[in-house]
């Protein structure tokens, strides 16, 4: 160092200096002789063990109500005011009174296709109820319930659903394939997984530009064994994006049960290894999903680094209309789920505080039927789409190939309209 000293200049035997230092503490680091690989953090061990999955105690269930809707010792209750509270409540009963009818409007050949969320309302009406009205959220497709607490209205579902000329998807989708620009509901996808790394570089867009936002991420337990899941985890990780992949695991994948499905212990046990702060939660307690994506929600949003929550929770409805859950599960099974219902539990809370009473409650069954029933009859009555909105909004103007194909259309149908029965539609130009 001397030596070499005397040929250069004062700075530069500064900065080798240094990093001679920096060479000898870890040189002395190897003398305890830790690991330099990069790519780890750890120690070396002489023991030829292997990690059991079993020897770990499985990843605690966060709750702070108990089903008689009672705040359980130490658990921290929100303190939600009144009007919330029962704004929780309407929201995640009016779910089910719309999933009933399209249910049952499906059945009757009114509508080609529905997906009910029963037995889900905790999950989505208590993260929804911790985001901003701005955090972008990205479904997978049984998430109405989050629409539904952000103000996307019966009719907007029933219009949605029936593809009729009011629907802001212009009929183009199938039925639950939601979205909403005003509300920051990216539409639907269904085809598995494909919104998860679109929500990762959605939230890598928000911290690029300084945005206080984040994103929420929804997705199926079944939807995580994609490999557009990994990518998505492993992008938010160490992009260190702001977004809370909140897992809804509902215990089957169509009728694949968990136990099918993967053998770790959930989700939650993948957050750690992708290094991102992980909880699951008791999805069927609302102030449990509350409290978790709050506290999230300000992790992704202070820190800027991704968030995993695992609710878990039990899928009550059959997958789809295009599912018998009858021939792979017992009703008994169904049955005992039931009792542990989200809605349930928040009516018990709310009958602790004095906020509600069996009057208020048939008032409001009566009342919330008549609205979706009303919303129901209008969307059914509405015309469908005119024919020519096949054609439009891919391109900003339309291309020449797509004009043809679009004439072509129009008087093939004129000319075989015997076949075309038109008369419920907005008529073509
Ligand atoms: C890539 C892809 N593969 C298969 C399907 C068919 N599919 C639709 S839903 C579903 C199960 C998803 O289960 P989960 O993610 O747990 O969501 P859940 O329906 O339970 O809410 C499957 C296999 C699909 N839509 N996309
Ligand atoms: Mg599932």
């Amino acid at each position: 160092m001397a030596l070499l000293g005397r040929f250069l200049s004062p700075r530069i035997t500064k900065i080798i200096g240094s990093q001679a230092r920096q060479l000898s503490t870890s040189s002395s680091r190897q003398n305890v002789d830790r690991p330099q690989f990069p790519g780890s953090r750890s120690e070396y061990s002489t023991k030829l063990e292997f990690i059991k999955p079993d020897d770990f105690k499985g990843i605690p269930v966060y709750r702070v109500m108990n089903a008689k809707g009672e705040i359980l010792p130490g658990g921290l209750d929100p303190k939600l005011d009144k009007e919330t509270v029962q704004k929780m409540y309407h929201s995640m009963t009016l779910l089910n009174t719309m999933d009933r009818i399209l249910y049952e409007s499906q059945r009757q050949g009114r509508i080609s296709f529905y997906m009910t969320n029963y037995g889900e309302e905790g999950t989505h009406i208590g993260s929804a109820a911790a985001c901003d009205p701005q955090d972008v959220v990205f479904g997978q497709y049984r998430e109405a319930g989050v629409m539904m607490w952000r103000g996307f209205t019966l009719d907007q579902f029933m219009n949605q659903c029936y593809g009729n000329c009011e629907d802001i998807g212009k009929g183009r989708q199938m039925p639950v394939h939601y979205g909403s620009k005003d509300l920051n509901f990216v539409t639907i996808s269904s085809t598995l997984a494909t919104q998860m790394p679109q929500a990762a570089g959605s939230a890598y867009a928000l911290k690029r530009a300084g945005k206080k936002l984040c994103v929420i991420c929804y997705f199926g337990e079944g939807a995580a064994s994609e490999g557009d899941a990994h990518a998505a985890f492993n992008f938010a990780a160490t992009l260190e994006c702001p977004i809370i992949f909140f897992c809804r695991n509902n215990g089957y994948a169509i009728s694949t049960p968990t136990s099918d499905q993967y053998r770790g212990d959930g989700i939650a046990s993948r957050g750690a290894g992708y290094g991102m702060d992980t909880i699951r939660v008791d999805g069927n307690d609302v102030f449990g999903v509350y409290n978790a994506t709050k506290a999230a929600r300000e992790m992704c949003v202070k820190e800027m680094r991704p968030v995993l929550i695992e609710a878990m929770t039990y899928r009550i409805g059959h997958h789809s209309t295009s599912d018998d859950s009858s021939t792979y599960r017992k009703k008994g099974e169904i049955m005992s789920w039931d009792d542990q219902s989200p809605i349930h539990r928040l009516r018990n809370y709310m009958e602790n505080q004095g906020w509600w009473s069996d009057e208020q409650e048939s008032a409001w069954k009566e009342k919330s039927k008549k609205k979706v029933m009303e919303a129901f009859a209008r969307a059914e009555k509405r015309k469908k789409p005119n024919p020519e909105m096949l054609f439009t909004d891919v391109y900003d103007e339309m291309p020449p190939r797509i004009q043809k194909q679009m004439e072509f259309m129009k008087s093939h149908c004129t000319q075989f309209k015997e076949h075309y029965p038109f008369d419920d539609h907005v008529p073509m130009t």
